[in-house]
């Protein structure tokens, strides 16, 4: 059995990964090693914890790192502080994990010849004019916005030069806004959703014209297999199901009607500073090189996942609920 290192598995993707992982490639064996910040829960995965390794740890530290990656095979490296808005209240955890935390995975990869994946983002990239034409490519230069944009580039670049100058045996995947279950109530659409069930007004960031290129989680897991299978080492690609035809405001009135609410029964919030305006993703080279197809596309693919969405949130409301104040108080505080 292929053994798998899954470092950030008890977060939104990484544990969406690990389901997909047990029921789709039986062939691996996997560890997971997981700080267990306030966005991450063991619960995810707890109809799984008996067929995996679990290991509460962080990625920062070094000695433990270096024993994990010595005794897998691949790792996958989805740990990370994620969320754009804490990273403007406190940019330090975003420079510790995505940073540092991949730099002390990148030297234990180089010492023990290891296989790893990159699992990063299109913010690397700044945003585009909502009238630019074009999508985000390979080439596109990085430009990021915010702390946790920048913190996510200067990932990758450390991932780019340890391939570059120890040739270690690395690939890169820059993903766009993914949606599904499991995925933190302070991110747009579990906000949106749990808000109608609480019988909260969706919250709108300024006008509502960003536009975001949704993938279901799905989507990109199987993304993130088919580069493990089929990428070409030191290779970076571009994951998008090109779903940037909806901007956030589309995407609120869509859930509202969803929901059976009025599509206008949501209100505008103060506006992110710095707010991207608009990311959409090239991803032929995925698709053509490697044949990766995503299932969730065009607008009756957003919408089927949408409702799926809605319809585990609105399943599960004991795994969101008593997270919903404390949330919705933190964002009330930036009135947001
Ligand atoms: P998330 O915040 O839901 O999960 C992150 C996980 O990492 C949590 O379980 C957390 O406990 C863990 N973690 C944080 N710091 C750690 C540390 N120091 N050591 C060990 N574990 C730590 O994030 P997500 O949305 O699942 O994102 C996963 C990855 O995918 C990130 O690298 C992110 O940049 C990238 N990404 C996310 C999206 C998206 O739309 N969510 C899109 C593209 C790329
Ligand atoms: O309540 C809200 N209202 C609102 O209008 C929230 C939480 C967000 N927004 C807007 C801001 C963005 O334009 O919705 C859009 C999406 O916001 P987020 O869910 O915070 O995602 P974003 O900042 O685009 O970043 C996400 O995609 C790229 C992930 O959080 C990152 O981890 C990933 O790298």
């Amino acid at each position: 059995m292929t053994k798998i290192l899954v470092t950030g598995g008890a977060g939104f993707i990484g544990s969406n990964f690990v389901h997909y992982t047990l029921k789709n490639h039986p062939e691996y064996k996997i560890t997971v090693i997981d700080k267990l910040t306030y966005a991450g829960n063991q619960d995810n995965l707890k109809e799984v914890l008996e067929k995996i390794d679990f290991v509460t740890g962080d990625i920062c530290d070094k000695d433990l790192v270096d024993k994990l990656v010595s005794e897998n095979d691949i790792i996958v490296h989805f740990a990370a502080e994620s969320h754009n808005d804490n990273s403007l209240n406190d940019p330090l955890p975003f420079i510790n994990t995505n940073v540092v935390g991949t730099f002390h995975i990148l030297e234990a990869v180089r010492r023990h010849d290891k296989r790893l994946h990159h699992v990063s983002t299109d913010e690397v990239f700044g945003d585009l004019e909502l009238d630019d034409p074009n999508r985000f490519t390979e080439e596109t230069p990085y430009n990021p916005s915010s702390p946790y944009s920048a913190s996510k580039a200067g990932s990758d670049h450390l991932v780019r030069a340890w391939v570059r100058s120890f040739n270690i045996k690395a690939t890169i995947s820059n993903c766009s806004n993914n949606y599904g279950p499991y995925q933190h109530i302070e991110k747009f659409i579990p906000r949106q959703i749990t808000n109608i069930l609480s019988d909260i007004k969706p919250k709108l960031y300024g006008t509502g014209e960003q536009v975001r290129d949704w993938i279901h989680v799905d989507d990109h897991n199987s993304a993130v297999h088919l580069i493990l299978e089929k990428g070409r080492l030191g290779d970076t690609y571009i994951v998008g199901a090109d779903n940037d035809h909806v901007n956030n405001k589309q995407v609120i009135e869509l859930i509202c009607e969803l929901m059976g609410k009025g599509s206008d029964w949501y209100e505008h919030v103060n506006d992110r500073p710095g707010h991207d305006m608009r990311y959409a993703m090239d991803s032929r080279k995925l698709r053509s090189e490697l044949g990766w197809q995503p299932q969730y596309t065009d607008q009756e693919g957003m919408r089927a996942g949408l409702q799926a969405t809605i319809d585990w949130y609105t399943a599960n409301d004991e795994w969101w609920k008593t997270e919903k104040a404390k949330v919705e108080a933190k964002y009330a505080q930036q009135g947001q």
